[in-house]
């Protein structure tokens, strides 16, 4: 029988590129399928806190295997900022705009545009947590380019890639992502808790 996951999360850009990776291997359902409607909060200053704070939540209520995931754009130049807080960093509109506008603008003048997305995943499988970490390091433009993915894709060009997250294909996106990364890491823990 196929192991089935609950995804803790509200991000449907998430979603899709967790299944491209994954494929039909494992099932993954959304809350949305689960009939679960939360905002879950993501009151803490680290990834790891973040992803536990969601995927424990899912748990209680569900009491099902589950996994989470927290992400943050890692700036160089602005000691790590947004970091964790890269989903409000413009403020509670969680604007993804917004926010471009403001790491661009807050770049000015910085000769170091280097940062990384870094993805932490926490799972709950029977009923004892685990977590995966993916990392993608790159560059922030002084433009934003591109229409593809969601939040900072369009300013983020991946380190060996020749054009921004928002300018490649999900498949393209996810040869060099923080999210494959992660994803791999998790499938690969689960197939070997199959065999
Ligand atoms: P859930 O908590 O419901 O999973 P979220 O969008 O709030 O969804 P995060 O707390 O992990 O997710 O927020 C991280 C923010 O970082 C997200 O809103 C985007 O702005 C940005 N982000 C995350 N992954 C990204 C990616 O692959 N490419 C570009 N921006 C990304």
């Amino acid at each position: 029988m196929k192991t089935t996951l609950i995804f803790a999360t509200n991000n449907q850009h998430k979603v899709d590129e967790i299944r491209s990776v994954i494929g039909d291997q494992f099932e993954i359902i959304t809350l949305q399928e689960a009939g679960i409607n939360i905002d879950i909060p993501e009151p803490h200053d680290t990834l790891e806190a973040n992803a536990t704070e969601k995927s424990h939540t899912i748990h209680q209520l569900t009491q099902k295997n589950c996994f989470s995931e927290d992400t943050g754009l890692e700036v160089a130049a602005l000691n790590g900022e947004p970091g964790v807080k890269s989903a409000r960093y413009a403020g509670d509109g969680r604007d993804f705009q917004r926010n471009i506008d403001k790491l661009l603008e807050n770049l000015q003048e910085k000769p170091n545009r280097s940062a990384r997305f870094r993805t932490v995943i926490s799972l709950i499988l029977d009923n004892k947590e685990y977590f995966f970490e993916g990392v993608c390091e790159g560059q922030i433009l002084t433009e934003q380019s591109g229409k593809s993915g969601f939040g900072y894709d369009p300013v983020f060009i991946p380190t060996g890639g020749d054009k921004s997250f928002a300018d490649m294909r999900m498949e393209e996106k996810n040869v060099f992502s923080h999210r494959q990364k992660a994803v791999t890491k998790l499938l690969n823990f689960l197939t070997s808790q199959r065999s």
